[in-house]
């Protein structure tokens, strides 16, 4: 009897542990919305972005707009390698940053140090 407890518990444990590293996570991303000649999205700033993935369309001027509510130094600058871009985002202030979107791809964020991601899909 407890060898059987021991197996359905190691058969559980081995499914979770599957579905953890294998099972796909969802990420939030969101599209931009259309404002007269521009693109905009809203980004929360909080423990990380939210959303961390956004699509934008290519050609139209982007305006990213980051408000920062964590009050932790960890996420005081938002940095666009790509872009040349180091933005500093003052605390509970929305900080727009305006991006020439002008070539397709995948273009990643991070936080000043580098731990916390974003990532911009233009298409
Ligand atoms: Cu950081």
């Amino acid at each position: 009897m407890t060898q059987i407890s021991v197996l359905i518990v190691g058969i559980i444990l081995i499914v979770l542990i599957t579905w953890w590293f294998f099972g796909k996570h969802q990420v939030e991303t969101k599209e931009a919305k259309m404002e007269q000649s521009k693109q905009i999205i809203d980004i929360k700033v909080d423990g990380g972005y939210s959303p961390e993935q956004v699509i934008v369309k290519k050609g139209i001027p982007t305006e990213l707009r980051f408000t920062k509510l964590d009050n932790s130094s960890c996420l005081d600058h938002v940095v666009f390698p790509d872009f040349g871009i180091n933005q500093a985002l003052p605390q509970d202030q929305t900080t727009s940053i305006m991006l020439n979107t002008e070539e397709s791809g995948e273009f990643e964020w991070s936080c000043g140090m580098n731990m916390f991601h974003g990532k911009l899909i233009v298409k």
